[in-house]
């Protein structure tokens, strides 16, 4: 297994649990947890054995307090331009990993631990996670997504009043808004993702990964478009032979046992 510098990768059973591990700066994300994160999901994504990832922060108090100011304080204008700044974390984390994964927020995710948390196909929260983009505060903008997926996940209203007052939004009104898909106590957060985690991954991963990018696609293209999508999408998983098993083993009242093919 690899070591990182700034994350910490556990196998546990077919879940990869991934724990962003700059406690003292509230695991803000700095450029090495961008290509450290890379990484572990490139291995998660190949590794036949794992079926779903959750991601989460060390400590009790964030999951993620943002980018790394102290990174960005001293960059210039055509430095983040010539960078592309944070262009890596849309191509190598979202657009590419096709299996599950869930972000266990356990405490503050704002600015990029926000978008980060968005990301995911879903969030669990903890009772004391709180949700900002509070980036106009520091005379700059959501970088990571969060104007766009934000928007998209609990609407205008909400949206606008986070991004330009840049207040937090905590628990109870991330779910009521559909930010976040389950609130669960502190003490027992990890033991719920990992449980969820373990479900999915259990579910046959053709399937699973098929799920994903079929709600994915919603957001990408229009209804007729999409219900196509969806159609076809569904087609192709009846070609597989854990849908013979599935639908066999349902018929015959046992448990399905899948090959992934
Ligand atoms: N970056 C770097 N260090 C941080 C960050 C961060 N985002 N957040 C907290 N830290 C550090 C603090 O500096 C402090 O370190 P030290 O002990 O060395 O001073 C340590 O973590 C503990 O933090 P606090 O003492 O501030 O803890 P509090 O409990 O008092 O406050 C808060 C907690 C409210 C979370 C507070 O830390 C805070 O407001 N953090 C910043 C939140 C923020 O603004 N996040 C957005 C960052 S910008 C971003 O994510 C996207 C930018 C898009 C730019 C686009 C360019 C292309």
């Amino acid at each position: 297994e690899t070591t990182y510098e700034t994350i910490l990768v556990e196998q546990k059973g077919a879940v990869t649990l991934i724990t962003l591990n700059r406690p003292k700066a509230l695991n803000a994300l700095n450029s090495t947890v961008l290509a450290e994160l890379t990484d572990a999901f490139a291995k998660f994504e190949a590794d036949k054995s794992q079926g779903c990832a959750v991601i989460t922060g060390s400590g009790d108090k964030a999951f993620a307090a943002g980018a790394d100011i102290k990174e960005m304080v001293e960059k210039s204008g055509a430095e983040f331009f010539l960078e592309d700044f944070f262009a890596g974390w849309q191509a190598d984390i979202v657009r590419r990993t096709r299996k599950p994964w869930i972000a266990a927020v356990n405490g503050f995710a704002l600015g990029g631990g926000c978008e980060l948390a968005m990301m995911a196909d879903f969030i669990i929260a903890s009772e004391t996670a709180q949700f900002g983009q509070p980036e106009i505060k520091l005379a700059v903008a959501p970088g990571m997504g969060g104007s766009q997926r934000l928007t998209r996940a609990v609407g205008k209203a909400k949206a606008m009043d986070m991004c330009l007052t840049g207040r937090n939004m905590g628990a109870e009104e991330a779910e009521r808004s559909g930010l976040v898909s389950r609130i669960v106590p502190a003490d027992q957060l990890l033991d719920e993702a990992l449980k969820a985690a373990g479900k999915i991954a259990a579910m046959p991963p053709l399937a699973a990964m098929i799920n994903k990018e079929m709600v994915n696609v919603a957001f990408e293209t229009t209804l007729d478009q999409g219900l196509l999508a969806e159609r076809r999408m569904f087609q192709i998983l009846t070609a597989t032979e854990d849908k013979v098993e599935g639908m066999t083993a349902f018929v015959e009242k046992r448990p399905g046992v899948w090959k992934g093919k």
